[in-house]
């Protein structure tokens, strides 16, 4: 349904953007707020309930949204702001791949006088002017969550104990934070070792790959948790887990990052054992925000979403169906 949406959002966009010329000079004073979205891609569950908050909350905000899907592509992504900025939009919002690359057209989007907002990821500039406001989560704290539940669950032993990484994409800060954030608590114990660690890209398939590598360098005796950066990577592990008789969860301890139902049903079976939260329901606060900078209203520079943890310890009666 997403995907249908996204083509009919596109197909709208390059009708209004191509057929009736490529600037709103012509447009009533009160018309509604104009809002260039760049989407990074569509590699996840995850994704795809954002986009879906983000188009949905548009539309009930009364908002008209150009959303544009970079499938993954920063060059996309920088042609759609261009595009934005060439159609005056009135507020651009973008989810960045990957951190770096954005400070030119981000620059032209200043000169040009649009705000930009910058969702779910951030960027890396020494020019903060660049963007009006940033939502995003705090992944370093999920990294640290995670590393938090592995200090709890090993408590009781000495012994070793070997973790297999699954990371995200290479360079965007959701990789970097859990990476980082979960060293920051398990080097301080040198009996937890990341004996292999791997961009899968956020991805099921790429998630697959790894395990299936993992398994032919390593004896299942000898893993004792896989981390994995979001849930659609453990899916892929978890298909491989049960291929080779692996007990996911027993076996091999699991810490998933993300939250959707279908995780949260594995933590439930015991098939995971943690699950660190990454809300992708930003869609109203970011409508929320371009409904006041349009209306020339200060807002804070930096937005952190509130996320938790759910966890083998955690009362599963307390957990609210993940709507995704
Ligand atoms: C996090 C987001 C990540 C999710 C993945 O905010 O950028 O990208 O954790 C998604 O599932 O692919």
């Amino acid at each position: 349904m997403v995907r249908s949406l996204h083509v009919f959002l596109t197909i709208l966009f390059l009708a209004v953007f191509l057929g009736c010329g490529t600037s709103r000079d012509n447009e009533p004073e009160d018309s509604p707020i104009v809002l260039g979205y760049s989407q990074l891609g569509d590699e996840s569950a995850w994704r795809t309930q954002n986009s879906r908050s983000i188009i949905s909350a548009a539309q009930d905000a009364g908002i008209k949204i150009m959303f544009e899907d970079a499938m993954q592509n920063p060059e996309n992504q920088i042609k759609a702001i261009r595009s934005f900025i060439a159609y005056k939009v009135d507020v651009i919002a973008f989810s960045p791949l990957v951190e770096t690359g954005w400070d030119t057209v981000l620059g032209e989007a200043r000169a040009a006088g649009i705000p930009v907002i910058i969702v779910d990821r951030m960027i890396d500039t020494a020019d903060p002017g660049l963007y009006r406001t940033a939502i995003t989560s705090d992944f370093d704290l999920e990294g640290r969550r995670a590393g938090e539940f592995l200090v709890e669950k090993f408590q009781d032993t000495d012994d070793p104990v070997r973790i297999v990484e699954l990371v995200g994409t290479a360079e965007s800060t959701p990789a970097i934070g859990r990476y980082e954030g979960f060293r920051e608590v398990i080097s301080a114990d040198p009996k937890f070792e990341v004996i292999f660690s791997e961009d899968g890209d956020f991805m099921l398939s790429k998630g697959r790959e790894i395990m299936q590598r993992v398994l032919s360098l390593y004896d299942p005796e000898d893993i004792d948790v896989l981390y994995s950066h979001n849930d659609d990577m453990t899916f892929g592990a978890i298909e491989v887990m049960h291929e080779a008789g692996i007990v996911p969860g027993r076996d091999i301890v699991i810490i998933s990052v993300d939250a959707t139902q279908r995780i949260i049903n594995y933590l439930k079976e015991g098939a995971v054992n943690c699950v660190i939260e990454c809300n992708p329901n930003s869609g109203p606060l970011v409508m929320d925000i371009a409904g006041r900078i349009a209306a020339g209203e200060e807002v804070p520079k930096h937005i952190s979403i509130q996320e938790t943890v759910f966890d083998e310890y955690t009362d599963f009666s307390t957990i609210a169906d993940r709507g995704y």
